[in-house]
């Protein structure tokens, strides 16, 4: 078993820029806009915008990544999935096995618990399964934790955004992806909440304006984040390759 993951196939000198794309599952097709219904033309910006990872549910990774992508660009399989309709609390079911994720050519899983669902303790049952196995076989382990259900009066509280972190750090992950609280001061509680597990932000929607995002992600660096994790401000931006440049900018040089 291994207790000390070696995180440095998922990152650049300690940093780390993920590209993620599990919205055709969490979202649908509504957030898939323009051109990024296009599997390959995300694949493309992963790729050429040197990410460190790109986030795929197994489908895409199976029909897309497997041939032409698997020697450009790092793979993180989303393990667990759900979409926008059930009502109530919300539950993510594993969607794919850890062995499976190996054949796709991962080099990382990502599950989501949602901290605070009258569900939550089926995905830590489920996550410490997947966690176990997965370091194991040499995989790096990130928990997506999101406060979510009639618990969590405000998702973005300082407290429960320290307690997200925290709780990817004692379910063994070695990244947490955390949403942004609203300051460096109140992120910087939840890096140091979350130890030896890295810190990443969970990108959001796409804001008006790109350099609303750019502020969140120096914020996020400022308070001991390693990088970001990013979607729709990415892709649905005019142009990804741009607004990735300004990103990394942020991430590597600080
Ligand atoms: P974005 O940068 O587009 O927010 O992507 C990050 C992410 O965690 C995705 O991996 C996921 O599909 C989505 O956000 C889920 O967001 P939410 O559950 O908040 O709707």
């Amino acid at each position: 078993m291994k207790f000390f993951m070696d995180i440095s196939k998922l990152t650049t000198n300690g940093k780390a820029i993920y590209l993620a794309y599990d919205h055709g599952v969490e979202h649908g097709p509504v957030d898939l806009v323009g051109k990024s219904i296009d599997p390959n033309y995300i694949l493309e910006i992963a790729v050429n915008g040197g990410y460190n990872a790109v986030v795929l549910q197994k489908g895409i990774a199976e029909k897309y990544y497997l041939e032409e992508y698997r020697e450009k660009i790092p793979l993180i399989i989303k393990m667990n999935g759900k979409t926008r309709f059930p009502a109530g609390d919300p539950i993510s079911s594993q969607v794919c096995s850890v062995d499976e994720a190996i054949e796709l050519g991962a080099s990382g899983v990502g599950y989501t618990i949602y901290l605070g669902s009258e569900h939550e303790s089926e995905m830590l049952k489920e996550f410490s399964k997947i966690e176990e196995e997965a370091h194991n076989k040499n995989l790096v382990v990130l928990a997506w934790v999101y406060p979510r259900g009639k618990a969590i009066k405000d998702e973005t509280s300082p407290e429960i955004t320290a307690y997200s972190a925290r709780l990817a750090l004692e379910m063994g992950a070695d990244i947490a992806k955390i949403k942004y609280c609203g300051s460096t001061e109140c992120f910087k509680k939840a890096v140091e909440a979350a130890g030896k597990t890295k810190v990443v932000l969970s990108g959001g929607p796409k804001t008006e304006k790109p350099e609303e995002f750019l502020e969140t992600v120096k914020s996020v660096m400022d308070a001991g984040a390693i990088g970001v994790a990013v979607g729709r401000n990415v892709w649905q931006s005019a142009d990804p390759l741009a607004m990735t440049e300004k990103i990394k900018k942020i991430i590597f040089n600080n």
